[in-house]
């Protein structure tokens, strides 16, 4: 009996060695430069898949958006930290983090994320580089980001009112200030009265005075000495690093049907989340990328305004968001639930080239009786629509064809080996793949780091 029980013991030991053997090769294999991105509207929980990742990579890296992100991430004790600015990759002591040129930056929100998770006993001294390039994004722009949606009215946008439009407008239309500015405390007050005036001139609400100029600069100088070593000339870094074979890791923020070129425009965010947003957002070279994972979850959120054509209003959806608490990590707003877009994700991986997938909260699903999956759409008329449309009149009273599948009724949150799954959960992520015809190499089942399915 003895015997037994302790090779019986040595065999699942081995298992589990096995396991970790393989989704380590699995980690491992991937490329020199690789990224994460999302391939809906955001929240597909991308944080989760980059810090795990990133115990393998020597450099992670931001390169699009700002605060507007929540990533979610637990330490190794289970304990829940929501990253915005910082990339996820800080809860690995070994990797260096990277705010790149894309980024806008926020530097109260940031000093304040690197107070907290200091507080928290994650050091980041040393850790986080931020790009000379990326632009600054003020309290101003926080305020007129409100103001435009109170203007919109009944076309809000559902912003995070994070300033994100705002700053990135102020960088395309040439009067933005860089964080290399801030070397230059002379002329800075002047470049950030032209602003605030500007927004003054244009915002009735807006209320401005030479006091809040003199305050503003008097932050900033102190922000400026602060920030001083975190600023880097991050294109040459991460160019350095790609010739001395460094490992990098590239976290997108927010989706590709939020980007602003290829998403449900205008009911996007204002830089491009996508993976052109790699070279734009990092100054390096599109063939020095190699893997890109899109993050995909099991269904379907949406946070804000917009079309979203498999979106569920009846009971599912409302299942779906109070048993998985789908509330927005940065505003604490409801996500829209529905099913899974099969005509939108292929899109997004056109788009991207993803090399494979990560589908995420596949254990949300169980217990559902029956699950849908969005397959094609039509136009009014009954017409099959190709290819996802730009046009939002198209868009808005497009019809989708479901495919409906078997759902199961047990929890699969403690599954690690994918031929343990359930057959209908096979069925289920074997569709996916044969529908949009990219491997989903990753199935999440958990929040935990472990929670994951190497397939
Ligand atoms: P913005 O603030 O200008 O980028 O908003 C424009 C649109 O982009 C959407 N957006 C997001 N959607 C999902 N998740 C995002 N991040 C936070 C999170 C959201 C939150 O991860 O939880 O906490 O509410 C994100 N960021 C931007 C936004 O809803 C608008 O539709
Ligand atoms: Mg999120």
């Amino acid at each position: 009996f003895i015997n037994v029980h302790a090779s019986a013991k040595a065999g699942s030991a081995a298992v589990v060695e096995s396991r970790e053997s393989d989704s380590l090769s699995r980690i491992k294999s991937l490329s020199q430069v690789s990224g994460v991105l999302g391939s809906q509207w955001g929240d597909e929980g991308k944080g989760k898949l980059v810090d795990i990742l990133a115990n393998n990579f020597d450099i992670v890296a931001r390169c699009q958006g700002g605060a507007n992100a929540g990533h979610m991430v637990y330490n190794s004790e289970g304990k829940k930290f929501s990253l915005h600015l910082v990339p996820s990759g800080i809860l690995n002591e070994e990797t260096v983090c990277v705010i790149g040129n894309g980024v806008v930056v926020h530097l109260p929100g940031l000093f304040q994320e690197i107070d907290g998770l200091e507080s928290d006993g994650v050091s980041c001294q040393g850790r986080i580089l931020v790009s000379d390039r990326a632009h600054l994004l003020f309290d101003f722009h926080q305020e007129v980001d409100g103001l435009r949606e109170i203007e919109l009215a009944e076309s809000v946008i559902g912003t995070t009112k994070r300033g994100i439009g705002p700053a990135y407008s102020s960088k395309v239309i040439r009067n933005g200030i860089r964080v290399s500015d801030l070397r230059h405390m002379d002329t800075f007050p002047e470049k950030l009265d032209a602003l605030l005036s500007d927004a003054a001139s244009r915002f009735e609400g807006f209320k401005y005075s030479p006091e809040m100029l003199r305050d503003q600069v008097e932050q900033y100088k102190r922000f400026a000495e602060r920030l001083e070593p975190l600023i880097t000339d991050t294109v040459h870094f991460m160019n350095d690093a790609i010739y001395r074979k460094k490992k990098i890791l590239v976290e997108g923020g927010q989706a590709t049907m939020l980007d602003v070129d290829f998403g449900t425009y205008p009911y996007v965010t204002s830089s491009n989340p996508s993976a052109g947003g790699i070279c734009a957002g990092l100054g390096i070279a599109p063939r020095a990328i190699g893997d890109l994972i899109g993050v995909v979850k099991a269904y379907t959120t949406r946070v804000g305004s917009g079309p979203f054509p498999t979106e569920h209003l009846g009971e599912s959806g409302d299942l779906l968001r109070t048993v998985e608490h789908e509330f927005g990590t940065t505003t604490g707003r409801p996500r829209r639930c529905g099913w899974l877009d099969i005509v939108a994700l292929k899109y997004c991986c056109q788009i991207n080239g993803f090399s494979s997938l990560n589908l995420t909260k596949l254990d949300v699903l169980s217990g559902l009786p029956e699950i849908q999956l969005g397959i094609s759409y039509k136009q009014v008329d009954g017409t099959p629509l190709q290819s996802f449309p730009a046009d939002l009149h198209v868009l808005e009273q497009i019809k989708v064809d479901y495919e409906v599948m078997p759902g199961w009724q047990c929890d699969i949150s403690s599954i690690r080996e994918y031929s343990e799954l359930p057959k209908a959960a096979h069925r289920y992520v074997e569709s996916i793949e044969e529908l949009v015809g990219v491997p989903i190499h990753y199935i999440g089942i958990g929040p935990g780091r472990d929670a994951l399915i190497y397939k």
